[in-house]
């Protein structure tokens, strides 16, 4: 979502700016923009569409200069055009902002009373006219944007530009990310570590509520009533190298096929140990889970889907009671509280606004064991739990996940485990033999990856359709639901997921010839159960297209399309049957020609509400 690049330096910000803005680009925008000060006053340019769109105003402006701010925006409040591209002007200051201002009407009524005239439909615009109505009161920059800053409801964070102090730039963070970059040559800020990478790995995270001023040569922060705090300042250990297509066509693409690079990368640490360390989600681990008397999953989307397969196994193997909730729902919600619950929190980017704010509410309900499954390992949610597990799939850039789903299955894999063995439900041969399907997971899901041939020609026959319905039973209902939300994501073909046994309550009043049914059918024991639903289907003239195991008694026929994963995987089998169905969403958008990576309308972190 959007993308905020601030810098005062002594070098040219311009490049710094633009470059950082790329850095971000996979997370999904419709517009960007900067403004800058120069000799001749704040400057600003922006663009409809791609950085590089920006980067030729840049070029062809020949801007350039010492301080800045700069804009990746998803637009929330108002249609992506140039009108409503950030920064925000008011007087002689800019304003940059990703989140939602959720007093924008009132404070909007209140501006124009005051007489400012608004030019965007962006809830953003509010923010500058407040800061310059408050300068009508203070002379001070920093206090005036603080005083400002502090009658914003909603979720934020700015950067903020004023061309009467062309030497200080003002930031705030409530409820969406931002960091302080700290260099020899300036100072920097930024929604995400990776835009500043190219000049700083001196990174200071900002807390909700935290003000910054930021100079060349110095930074203070504060709270938002002004009194000072101290941040400490971390060394960032992410990569800086640039994430390489190499010989795949999409970042997708490429990313299912290091799926098994990512399993066994997250695993490594199980070595090739017989029995499992708690400490690999940290230290407490032991005393945080031991007693507790249930477990609260909260995620979004793909994350949820995670969490849904976990619970069959919470409950199946480790024997504790499991709730799966998405975030967004779960954080409004007037739920029954236990202190004794594991609270387990699930985002590929450790940003997602949701599930952020919905495990504060958890906490604020007393419960304090909470446990993350992240992608990220300097996200705002890893900072934010007890616990901590750090999945390595490496960064995901395609907007639709894929290794970060097969990675937090194994992670939370790895969970049950712990919790069964603390429990005293699983023996050491057991233990041993679980490990060891975990650790055969990455040449599985190899084998898997041998399917594409066939799926490719599959998905030409899915093309064309305009829905699709996934069945699924057990823990491979969730798996049905993320191949719908794949297919949906990327495709825009309308589907949805069931689990089979719902079929006649419903959705089979849907079913006909142009209706193509996918079924996850592997080899467990409600498979002849599913068979049935299958009959059912078939009798109604619908098309099924089943996944199912190497081993089970299931026979192609007319209208009814088979294909065989390589082997049968038990408890483990939701990550290998998940495969298939990615890979067939990608290539019916291939065949479509939509952009898979960027599908539209989406965002690849979602930091907004
Ligand atoms: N509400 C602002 C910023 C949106 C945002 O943060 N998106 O990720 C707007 O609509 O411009």
């Amino acid at each position: 979502m959007c993308g905020i690049v601030a810098a005062v330096a002594d070098r040219d910000i311009v490049p710094v700016l633009l470059e950082g803005l790329r850095k971000l680009e996979y997370r999904g925008y419709d517009s960007a923009g900067l403004a800058l000060i120069d000799a001749d006053g704040l400057r600003r340019l922006r663009a409809v569409g791609r950085v590089s769109g920006l980067a030729a105003q840049v070029e062809e402006s020949h801007v350039s200069g010492h301080i800045g701010i700069s804009h990746t925006r998803w637009a929330t409040h108002g249609v992506p055009c140039e009108r409503n591209a950030h920064p925000h002007i008011s007087g002689g200051l800019a304003v940059v902002h990703n989140g939602i201002i959720e007093n924008h009407e009132a404070l909007r009524l209140r501006l124009k009373g005051e007489g400012y005239e608004f030019t965007s439909d962006t809830d953003t615009e509010v923010v500058a006219h407040l800061i310059a109505s408050e300068l009508k009161k203070t002379a001070d920059f920093f206090t005036a944007a603080r005083t400002a800053i502090a009658q914003l409801q909603g979720a934020f964070a700015i950067a903020v530009l004023r061309q009467d102090n062309p030497d200080r730039l003002v930031v705030a963070r409530e409820g969406a990310p931002l960091l302080l970059g700290l260099a020899e040559d300036g100072n920097y800020a930024a929604s995400d570590v990776a835009a500043l990478l190219q000049v700083t790995r001196r990174i200071v995270y900002l807390e909700n509520g935290d003000c910054a001023e930021l100079t060349r040569d110095g930074f203070r922060i504060t709270r938002v009533d002004g009194t000072p705090v101290e941040r400490a300042e971390t060394e960032s250990q992410l990569s800086a190298d640039a994430v390489e297509l190499g010989q795949y066509r999409h970042y997708m693409q490429k990313e299912i096929f290091e799926q098994p690079v990512a399993l066994s990368n997250t695993l490594e640490m199980l070595g090739t140990a017989r029995s499992i360390q708690p400490g690999l989600f940290g230290a407490d681990t032991e005393s945080l889970l031991k007693d507790a008397r249930q477990v609260l999953i909260i995620a979004c989307g793909t994350s949820y889907h995670a969490g849904l397969v976990a619970r069959y196994w919470l409950e199946a193997i480790a024997g504790i009671p499991c709730n799966v909730e998405v975030a967004s729902e779960y954080r409004y919600r007037e739920s029954v509280s236990d202190p004794d619950t594991l609270v387990v929190t699930l985002s590929q980017s450790g940003e997602t606004a949701d599930t952020l704010a919905a495990l504060e509410h958890a906490k604020a309900q007393g419960m304090t064991r909470t446990l993350c499954i992240c992608n990220v390992p300097e996200s705002s949610l890893v900072r934010a739990n007890a616990l901590r597990f750090i999945t390595r799939a490496g960064p995901e850039i395609g907007v639709a996940s894929t290794k970060a789903f097969t990675t937090q299955l194994a992670a939370l894999y790895l969970l049950t485990l712990i919790l069964a063995k603390l429990r005293g439900r699983l023996s050491p041969a057991l233990e041993a033999s679980e490990l060891q399907a975990l650790r055969h997971l990455p040449s599985a899901l190899t084998k898997v990856l041998e399917l594409e041939p066939q799926i490719r020609e599959w998905s030409e026959r899915f093309a064309m359709k305009q829905d699709a319905l996934f069945l699924g039973r057990g823990r491979h209902y969730p798996i049905a639901l993320e191949g719908a939300l794949k297919l949906k994501e990327i495709t825009y073909i309308h589907a949805e997921a069931y689990p089979a046994g719902e079929l006649k309550h419903g959705p089979l009043a849907l079913v006909d010839k142009e209706m193509p049914v996918i079924a996850v059918a592997p080899n467990d024991i409600l498979l002849e159960k599913l068979k049935s639903n299958l009959q059912e289907v078939r009798a109604r003239g619908g098309e099924l297209y089943v996944f199912a195991d190497a081993d089970s008694e299931m026979m192609a026929s007319d209208g009814i399309h088979l294909m065989r994963l390589p082997e049968h995987y038990g408890q483990l089998s939701a990550l290998l049957h998940v495969v298939p169905l990615q890979l067939l969403a990608y290539h019916v958008a291939l065949v479509r020609g939509t952009d898979v990576d960027k599908p539209r309308n989406l965002a690849k972190s979602v930091t907004v509400e």
